[in-house]
């Protein structure tokens, strides 16, 4: 039986703002903070029921709207391995945050519980945590109303990044086990983090101090953390860390900003030195962007396709070395706005998969290779070992020492990479050990292959939900004869590749477009996103020029 007084009385004090459809978007629910405090509630419900769904497994919660602005917020399921929520269960937080009164989430509530068939008796079990932003306060008190509401036992993790609270979710579950993930504890996991970086780099050529751009968010207190655990084998200087100052989140900062302006931020400018490497990490830290400053001063951007095809070819190599080449098979998974440059040069060396944007979407494809790597371009992404991979690594006798020395490399990497999500500090221990083992700079990484020019820009459309896609986000389905159009276009541009996709986290359409030359790459992007505008604009001083 559903406590239904219980949820009655404090639902009646989170109502649902009429006029507003919610939907469990790419990332969870995200929009304005101050809009969302009906649909935390609803989720600390829909969490425990979760829990009771998993016998009582924890499901974690995170509260943070990452790259977006600092006003927007958002909340996202994680499930009992660590991993984003199940996507049947997407649809039915999007049913039940838009139910319109009390009555009707109690009905919806029951619906579920029936088709579901939860056993109501079990008990229920949920960690969540927040990023910095101002609105995550409220927002968290309205989430502990939803767990209390349905008798939930809440375990809050503080202000945290979301890799940290997805590795939580993953160290509780697997707690006393024979597949124990860590410590369930923030400090846990970057000592674990922290010892596996130091045995990755021992006897190598000391680190140069790496730059981090911290957003002005949570990884500022989170980068803080780690370096405390790395034993001085990597200088940090955190910059951008002024997660008190109204406004800063992600403004001017920032590893989306640096991926979409394609340059550094302007607070960075007099701190960079040419040759230095330096990162950024966005508003929850789950996103890396690397970049640094060639001899003439020009900005270089080392993206998630160059993290890919860094990382890709070093666990190849070390697999090789280890005599496990024709037992380990490692592939890359990446999505339409990998740069034309990087699948040439990774699908000449490895199995490479597209798939949609999405984390989810990402991991899933990559669960299917022994070792899948996979990174968006905009820097989120990770590793997966496959579990009878790790096995094969654990049981593995090497015949030489240059084997043995592999193997234990491989398994350090496999301590080193959080593996329930892309988590931009433990993707940066792995690049920084990388270059390490290579004794590469920013330059002879970037010189792996030459990115193609390219631009990204957002389109402010009428209904975002007009735009439908296919194969893997490269083509349009709908609007009708928009996609003839840009094909149409594409072709007057040499090396032309553009796609058109409604983003899943802001109320926009995003246009992406690459040619071989940078003025054809951008006004290639220009006409394609006028095209659009055309079709499904609104006011016309909003069309993009
Ligand atoms: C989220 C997702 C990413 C996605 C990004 C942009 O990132 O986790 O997989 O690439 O949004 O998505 P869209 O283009 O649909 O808006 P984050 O870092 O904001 O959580």
């Amino acid at each position: 039986q559903l406590p239904i007084e219980s949820i009655r009385s404090l639902s009646d004090t989170h109502p649902k703002p009429p006029h507003i459809r919610f939907q469990y978007g790419t990332a969870g629910f995200r929009t304005l903070g101050s809009t969302l405090d009906s649909v935390l509630f609803r989720v600390g419900v829909i969490a425990g029921l979760r829990s009771k769904k998993f016998d009582g497994q924890t499901i974690g919660v995170m509260v943070t709207a990452s790259h977006n602005p600092e006003q927007d917020n958002g909340v996202k399921i994680v499930d009992p391995r660590g991993e984003m929520l199940e996507a049947a269960w997407e649809a039915h937080a999007t049913t039940l945050s838009n139910a319109p009164t009390t009555n009707d989430f109690l009905e919806a509530l029951d619906a579920l519980v029936r088709t579901t068939k939860i056993d109501l008796s079990k008990p229920a079990r949920v960690v969540y945590a927040r990023d910095t932003r101002p609105s995550g306060v409220a927002l968290v008190s309205a989430l502990e109303d939803g767990l209390s509401a349905i008798g939930a036992e809440g375990r809050n993790a503080g202000v945290t990044t979301t890799p940290v609270l997805h590795y939580l979710v993953k160290a509780i579950n697997t707690k006393d086990t024979p597949e124990s993930y860590g410590e369930d504890s923030e400090d846990g996991y970057f000592q674990k983090l922290g010892s596996a970086f130091q045995s990755l780099v021992s006897g190598r050529q000391p680190l140069e101090p790496l730059l981090v751009d911290c957003a002005n968010g949570v990884g500022a207190l989170a980068a803080l953390s780690l370096s405390g655990c790395l034993g001085g084998s990597l200088p940090l200087i955190l910059e951008n860390t002024a997660i008190q100052s109204p406004g800063a989140l992600n403004n001017a900062c920032g590893a989306d900003y640096v991926k979409t302006m394609q340059r550094l931020p302007p607070s960075l400018a007099d701190r960079l030195k040419p040759g230095q490497r330096a990162c950024s990490l966005d508003g929850d830290a789950d996103r890396l962007i690397y970049y640094y400053l060639d001899e003439r001063g020009i900005f270089r951007l080392l993206d998630g396709d160059k993290i890919a095809a860094l990382v890709a070819a070093f666990i190849v190599d070390l697999v090789k070395s280890a005599g496990l080449e024709n037992e380990v098979k490692v592939g890359v998974v990446q999505t339409a706005y990998a740069n034309g440059a990087s699948t040439k040069y990774l699908s000449g060396r490895l199995p490479v998969k597209c798939v949609a944007t999405g984390v989810k979407h990402l991991h899933h494809a990559a669960e299917h290779f022994n070792v899948g790597v996979y990174f968006e371009a905009n820097g989120h992404g990770t590793v997966l070992f496959s579990p009878a991979t790790q096995a094969k690594l654990a049981a593995h006798q090497p015949s030489t020492p240059a084997q043995s020395t592999a193997l234990n490399h491989l398994m350090n990497l496999t301590r080193l990479i959080n593996q329930t999500v892309g988590d931009a500090l433990s993707d940066m221990l792995l690049v920084e050990a990388v270059l390490a083992h290579r004794s590469y700079t920013g330059v002879e990484w970037d010189s792996l292959y030459v990115d193609l020019p390219n631009r990204l820009v957002k389109v402010v459309v009428q209904d975002r939900n007009a735009f439908r896609t296919e194969n893997a986000e490269r083509r349009l389905v709908s609007p009708p004869a928009l996609q003839a159009k840009i094909d149409e276009l594409v072709r007057r541009y040499d090396g032309g590749r553009s796609f058109v996709r409604p983003s899943g986290t802001e109320d926009v359409v995003r246009v992406y477009a690459e040619a071989v030359v940078r003025s054809q790459a951008d006004e290639l992007a220009f006409r394609v996103a006028g095209l659009v505008y055309d079709v499904a604009g609104g006011d016309p001083s909003k069309r993009p020029k």
